[in-house]
């Protein structure tokens, strides 16, 4: 149970009573054979585990042989259903902690005492592609955090977005028909630029505001550590007077946010698959816990009708000039999963998985997933049971007269399993104040209504907040999001859906954003928008270049060098690096010891799409080295292209001239004195980009 935090976290692991239960709880599950002899599944010792068992050394193998079967039998059914959606992820465990009792708001255990640990375990996810997917493909990052709180298990299964393409659940199974890979090849993996989708989305002008998130930077996270995350929907805090508030939820990295370029993200996908699953667990290991805060809007009852839109629209965003965010506590994942298929493939997150204190709204998207969520797991996971597998148990007692069914790993003591009944004195009952308080009501809500299918009129305008959210962004994003359109489209192969996406989407919304696509496309000038949205007043929280926050903790630099390169360089470069909390690694053309220092991957194998920053080591031999190979001179000329900080100590400055990279550039600072060249590299890896390269970046070969 959630309780007092007793003692500090040791090793950075959750601490308190909550956090102890959750690990005794998956220490009696692990399995670590140690000094133990090899057993079959009945607890039987094998003797060999090395032949098969047959009718002479060069015979036929025997049926009988149940050691060999059992083992082989069971490697045959290894595998579950992947998910249908959200199927390649990556997980940690954690903790979350509120900043402050939020009692005047909700009644939630764990949102009510600081010093309360809640064990938390979090699964980010792409959406479109496979389980073996590439991870920096263009997409949606799922973010669905399982907090295991003294009152049971509450699930916020959000997305890095926080809208959605759809108004209503009906529509779900069609758009993920259309978004997923097309049902004749299976093609394209990972992505949405092909017919199915953009016909769709040319289709259904509900989804024009998503897919403008999707086409924008937010769709190429540099890291799941830096991604934002919702709760989309419109949910309710309820307090112990049965006070009732409307609330949206939003995930923000402490280091803040950052995007990969288009070309780095498609790089990536080649050349490591796993670039965002490595980077989350690198980071744990290193003890560079990822740290997110919580923050809610919260919207007086009094207060809902007065946006100009329905708070239980999903396609909209409550701007948070109008409504602020509130920071309300800070989650920290501290601990890798011990093993990827029990934890992060089993875990089974719900919508409907929620306490008392926290509420649902009408939001008819919202509705449809709270059925849908057990539905799945049941095919998924083999049956109603899957709350028994380790990563999905409640820390509270989950104490009911359900039985039997698939895989039932209880053993329910006694002969009444029913309530009302005499035969165990009515146990286990409802809630009652003379027994327990805290069981869950759902907030009252007056409701009346003519059973209906209709599509409410408050939920009809689509295209004013795609206004915004494109009206908001700098001018780099907005070249970004054009070339994402382009780029899209271009891979569409009926010229109908790309002329309909331009003008009966695009050009609702924003008409210059139209007139640029079309003319990348080669499609003519498209007229106004039957519905064009006019001005709207800018929300500057929804630019990503306004996330970023200072400082170059965890980054990864590259140091790059060579045989013959100056060790006392390095080692100095090294050491301010670390001071500031970032990531040196040591990068050279082979792993052959450089001044009795080993280095950490080759050029080639490590190139720089994989890095924030490049500093190149001094020392005439090395540098000498480093010019004349053609790795290394990629290697810079593409950190140049890709707007990355550069540095050069001394004469590592011949690589940047062998790579002809143009003179005085901005976000290139070489020298001999390392402090003097770390100053102002340093601070330009903390502004993530050298914007301002730009132009000059367009000239060097990718
Ligand atoms: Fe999901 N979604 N979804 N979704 N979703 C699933 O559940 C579904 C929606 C989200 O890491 C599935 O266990 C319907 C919105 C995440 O395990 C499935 C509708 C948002 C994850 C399902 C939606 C999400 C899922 C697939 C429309 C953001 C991954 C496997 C009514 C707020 C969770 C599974 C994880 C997973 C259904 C819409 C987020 C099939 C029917 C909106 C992060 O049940």
């Amino acid at each position: 149970m959630t309780g007092k935090s007793t003692s500090k976290p040791r090793n950075g692991q959750p601490s308190g009573p909550a956090a102890d239960l959750k690990s005794q709880d998956l220490e009696r599950s692990r399995a670590r054979p140690k000094n133990e002899a090899l057993r079959t599944n009945q607890g039987v010792k094998i003797a060999d585990n090395q032949n098969t068992l047959r009718a002479g050394a060069r015979g036929p193998s025997l049926l009988e042989d149940f050691i060999m079967r059992e083992k082989i039998t069971h490697f045959d059914h290894e595998r579950i259903p992947e998910r249908i959606v959200h199927a390649r992820g990556s997980a940690a465990h954690g903790v979350f902690q509120v900043y402050e009792s939020m009692a005047e708001y909700t009644k939630a255990a764990f949102l009510q005492d600081p010093s309360v640990q809640t064990p938390v375990y979090v699964r980010f996810s792409t959406v479109q592609g496979p389980r073996g997917s590439a991870d920096t493909v263009r997409d949606v990052r799922g973010f669905a955090t399982k907090f295991y709180t003294s009152e049971g298990v509450y699930d916020l299964v959000g997305n890095n977005m926080p809208v959605f393409f759809i108004q209503d659940a009906i529509k779900f199974p069609d758009f993920v028909h259309a978004v997923k890979p097309e049902a004749p090849n299976e093609m394209p993996t990972g992505g949405s630029a092909h017919d199915t989708f953009w016909d769709f989305v040319s289709l259904v002008p509900e989804s024009a505001h998503m897919v403008l998130w999707t086409m924008s930077d937010r769709a190429l996270p540099r890291s799941l550590r830096t991604m934002e995350g919702f709760g989309v929907h419109t949910f309710r805090f309820v307090n112990a007077k049965g006070v009732m508030r409307l609330v949206k939820f939003h995930w923000r990295p402490v280091l803040g946010s950052y995007s990969l370029l288009w070309d780095e993200a498609q790089k990536l996908a080649g050349k490591d698959p796993d670039f965002h699953r490595r980077d989350l667990w690198e980071a744990i290991e290193r003890g560079d816990y990822p740290e997110f805060e919580l923050g809610v809007q919260v919207i007086e009852e009094k207060d809902q009708d007065s946006f100009g839109f329905d708070l239980l629209d999903p396609t909209k965003i409550v701007p948070e000039e109008i409504v602020p965010v509130k920071i309300i506590g800070k989650m920290t994942l501290n601990r890798n999963p011990d093993n990827f298929f029990a934890e992060t493939e089993q875990v089974a997150f719900h919508p409907g998985h929620i306490v008392p204190g926290i509420d649902f709204t009408n939001d008819p998207l919202l509705q449809g997933r709270l059925f849908s969520y057990t539905d799945t797991q049941i095919s998924r996971l083999g049956g109603p049971n899957f709350h028994e597998i380790p990563i999905n148990r409640p820390v509270s007692p989950n104490v009911n007269n359900q039985r039997d069914g698939m895989h039932r790993q209880t053993i329910n003591v006694g002969q009444a399993s029913y309530q009302p009944n005499s035969l165990n004195d009515d146990w286990p009952v409802e809630t009652k104040p003379s027994v327990s308080d805290g069981g869950f009501e759902s907030f009252p809500e007056p409701m009346e209504g003519t059973k209906i299918r209709v599509r409410s009129e408050s939920f009809a305008d689509h295209f004013s907040q795609a206004a915004l959210f494109y009206q908001s962004m700098s001018d780099v994003e907005k070249e970004h999001i054009t070339l994402a359109y382009q780029f899209e489209l271009g891979k569409v192969t009926k010229p109908e859906i790309r002329a309909r996406v331009v003008n009966e989407i695009l050009t609702n919304f924003d008409a210059d954003l139209a007139a640029t696509v079309a003319e990348g496309l080669g499609l003519p000038k498209p007229g106004k928008g039957a519905r064009a949205a006019g001005k709207q007043t800018p929300s500057p929280a929804l630019s990503l270049l306004n996330r970023v926050r200072p400082g170059v903790k965890t980054r990864k630099i590259a140091m790059v060098a060579a045989p013959g390169s100056d060790g006392a360089v390095i080692k100095g470069v090294q050491s301010a690096l670390k001071a500031q909390g970032a990531t040196p690694l040591l990068i050279a053309p082979t792993l052959a010891a450089i001044d009795g220092m080993n280095p950490d991957a080759t050029i080639a194998g490590m190139p720089s799409i994989m890095f924030d920053g490049v500093v190149v080591c001094g020392g005439e031999q090395g540098a000498k080295t480093l010019a004349q190979s053609g790795d290394a001179r990629h290697f810079v000329l593409e950190a140049f292209r890709h707007l990355k900080a550069i540095a050069a100590l001394g004469a590592g400055n011949e690589l940047l001239n062998a790579a002809h990279l143009p003179a005085n550039a901005d976000g290139v600072s070489t020298g001999d004195d390392v402090d003097a060249v770390l100053k102002p590299f340093i601070e330009a890896v903390g502004k993530h980009r050298v914007w301002s390269r730009r132009k000059s970046a367009e000239s060097v070969p990718a």
